[in-house]
């Protein structure tokens, strides 16, 4: 069962119902698998909704919280579980607690008794197979009606995998992007020449196109537009496994990476508009796909690969934060 493509992040994508006092065992086990380091595993909650129970992974560690009778509190702790590997998880009460184990050792134990509440977000792209839920014979259901559940892949690696039917927009105010003399550097990895379709694009607040990035992969050829009027340049994207582009008020530079050769920079001729500040005030980005113009973003020329990392700035861009098509996998790629 894959975790990751809910369409509204605060709802669960399955659900079950049980009567409690049938329950025979209050044990529940099964394996899970992820890179993601943050996002819910499970919740679960009385009729009212006003005892509940969530198992989460946070900074990659797992993370419970209870809720009864107005007491909340949380715990964090135990080995890091975002490592791609299949982790046997077993959930159960013992006495006032509720402990989790992980591989067969005592992982976490939560009591009310315990400390504070912590936040975290709950997009989770992770997969889990092999459960077995307080004993439980009812089926899951789908939460969303007519929405399938999608397989998940045999072996994965790390990365954010685009299908090519949607992309994930971001907007530049909430990237903490300071607007500085540095300019705004955003960095790619991936085996490139298998790609194909939109790496990236940028609007600014005025709706104007400032950068696209977009491969084609019948030409193995990569093509850059800037600014407008367009500066377009295209570039051989045979052997490149990252690109790096540095936004400045009024021109780009562009950083080409091969590791079996020299990387290639090159510098686009200044331009009159101020894209440095167009971009940040009110600009979007988005990843996998060409931007639309106006407010609703509608995407095309979608992207089909795997880009291994995204950064700005140094910084890796979480795409469960971003305004995200279901398709997209935030922290994984299938290995084939
Ligand atoms: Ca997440």
């Amino acid at each position: 069962m894959y975790l990751g493509q809910q369409t509204n992040t605060w709802r669960p994508l399955v659900k079950t119902t049980a009567n409690l006092t049938d329950v025979q065992s209050l044990k529940s086990t099964f394996e899970f698998r992820t890179f993601d380091p943050e996002g819910v595993l499970f919740y679960g909650d009385n009729h009212s909704g006003e005892e509940w129970f969530v198992l989460a992974l946070n900074g990659g560690v797992p993370e419970m919280q209870i809720v009864k009778v107005d007491i909340l509190v949380s715990v964090s702790g135990g080995p890091r579980l975002d490592d791609g590997l299949w982790h046997l998880m077993a959930i159960s009460t013992e006495g006032k607690f509720v402990l989790l184990e992980v591989d067969g050792s005592k992982a976490l134990m939560v009591g009310l008794h315990s400390q504070m509440v912590e936040e975290f977000r709950p997009a989770m792209d992770g997969c889990v197979r092999g459960g077995r839920w307080l004993d439980l014979t009812t089926p899951w259901e789908m939460e969303e009606e007519g929405v399938a559940l999608r397989p998940c892949w045999d072996r994965i690696q790390r990365g954010s995998y685009f299908p090519g039917s949607g992309f994930a927009v971001f907007n530049t105010s909430a990237l903490n992007i300071l607007d500085g003399e540095d300019g705004v550097k955003i960095r790619v990895e991936g085996e490139l020449a298998q790609m194909d379709g939109t790496v990236l694009s940028i609007r600014g607040g005025d709706q104007t196109l400032i950068l696209q990035v977009e491969i084609t992969n019948s030409t193995q050829t990569i093509l850059v537009k800037f600014g407008s009027p367009e500066v377009t340049r295209e570039y051989a994207v045979h052997k490149i496994k990252a690109l790096e582009l540095t936004i400045y008020q009024h021109s780009l530079l562009l950083w080409l990476g091969d590791p079996l050769g020299d990387p290639a920079v090159d510098s686009f001729p200044k331009i009159n508009q101020n894209v440095g500040q167009n971009m940040l005030s009110g600009g979007r980005l988005a990843i996998g796909g060409l931007l639309g113009e106006g407010e609703d973003a509608v995407g095309s020329n979608f992207l089909v690969g795997c880009l291994e990392k995204i950064s700005v700035h140094g910084k890796q861009l979480d795409l469960d934060l971003a305004a995200k098509d279901a398709s997209i996998s935030s922290y994984s790629c299938p290995v084939r």
